[in-house]
C-alpha cells in the first residue's frame, strides 16, 4: 500500500463518535485530513482542516469535496431516528456526497455502513457479505440504501467504493451482543487504510469487525485485502458480561444480530422473523 499520500482527503461526519476516535490514528498517516461536519471538532489536530457542510445541502457538500481524491464518508445520523431524520441525513445526504464526489473526480469512497443492513440475521447464523440484507431498522435500511449507491457508483463511474458494515466502535466491547460485533479504534484505521490504498477495490463490502471469537461474520475478503485486526473482544469478556446483567434481558433482540434495534417497535412473531 503505497500511493501518494499528499492526495486529498475528504473524511465527513469528522466531530462524532467513529471521527474522534480515529483521527489521531488518521493525522499522522494522511496529513493534510480535510474534516467536514455541522459542527468543528473540538479537537482538531496538526496538519487538519476544517470544512462545515449540511450533507442535505448539495452546494456545501460539493465546497467540501472541491479538488478531494478520496472520501470517507462516516457522517449522517448514527442510530434509529425518525423517517424525516434518516430521509434527510442518510438518504439524501448520503445521494450528495455519492453524486458530488463523482463530479468532483472523487477516485476513493470509503461508506460507513453497519451490521444494522443485516440486523435481523439470527445470532445463530454466521453470515458472509454476500447474503440479502435484512436491516433491522429505518437506520438498516438507510445503510443498505448507502451500499447499493456504492454499487451503482462503481460500476456505473468507475468509483473504488469501499462499503464498511461496522459493528460497534470502542476500547472495549459494552455488552456480551459488542463481544461479537467490536471493532477497535486501530482496527477500524486499518480498514480505512484498505480502502483508501488497496489497489484491487472496486466495490467491496467488508465487515468493521475486530477479531472476536463470537464474531457472526465471515469477513475473509478483509483479510484477503491484507486486514490482519489486533483487537480480541475475548480478552474483555468478563466486562462485558458485568455490563450485560446490569441491562437484563431483551426477548426479541437478544436473538437477532442487530440486538436492541430489531426489538425497537417489533410487532412480529420471533419465529417469523430473520429466517
Ligand atoms: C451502529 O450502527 C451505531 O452507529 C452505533 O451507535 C451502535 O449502535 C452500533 O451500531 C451497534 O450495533 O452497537
Amino acid at each position: 500500500m503505497t500511493e501518494d499520500k499528499s492526495r486529498r482527503i475528504v473524511f465527513t461526519g469528522a466531530a462524532g463518535g467513529i471521527g474522534t476516535m480515529t483521527r489521531p490514528l488518521l493525522a499522522p498517516l494522511y496529513p493534510g485530513l480535510v474534516l467536514s461536519d455541522r459542527v468543528e471538532p473540538a479537537d482538531m489536530q496538526p496538519g487538519e482542516t476544517f470544512v462545515r457542510a449540511d450533507l442535505t445541502r448539495p452546494d456545501e457538500v460539493a465546497a467540501a469535496l472541491e479538488g478531494a481524491h478520496s472520501v470517507i464518508h462516516l457522517g449522517g445520523h448514527s442510530v434509529e431516528g425518525s423517517w424525516d431524520q434518516i430521509l434527510n441525513a442518510n438518504i439524501i445526504g448520503c445521494y450528495n456526497v455519492f453524486e458530488e464526489a463523482r463530479k468532483a473526480g472523487v477516485k476513493r469512497l470509503i461508506f460507513a455502513s453497519s451490521n444494522h443492513a443485516v440486523g435481523f440475521y439470527p445470532r445463530k447464523r454466521r453470515i458472509g457479505t454476500d447474503v440479502t440484507v435484512r436491516p433491522d431498522s429505518r437506520y438498516g435500511v438507510s445503510k443498505a440504501f448507502g451500499e447499493s449507491l456504492g454499487a451503482l457508483y462503481s460500476d456505473k463511474h468507475g468509483m473504488a467504493v469501499t462499503c464498511l458494515r461496522i459493528g460497534n466502535v470502542g476500547p472495549r466491547p459494552l455488552d456480551v451482543r459488542r463481544l461479537s460485533i467490536w471493532i477497535s479504534p486501530e482496527d477500524i484505521v486499518q480498514l480505512f487504510r484498505i480502502g483508501l490504498e488497496h489497489p484491487d477495490i472496486r466495490f467491496e463490502i467488508l465487515y468493521g469487525v475486530s477479531d472476536n471469537a463470537a464474531s457472526w461474520w465471515d469477513n475473509s475478503r478483509a483479510h484477503k485485502l491484507g486486514y490482519r485486526p489486533s483487537g480480541k473482544g475475548e480478552d474483555h469478556r468478563a466486562h462485558a458480561e458485568a455490563e450485560q446483567v446490569k441491562i437484563g434481558p431483551d426477548p426479541v433482540g437478544d436473538l437477532f444480530q442487530g440486538g436492541t434495534f430489531t426489538s425497537a417497535e417489533f410487532t412480529n412473531d420471533v419465529r417469523r422473523a430473520g429466517p
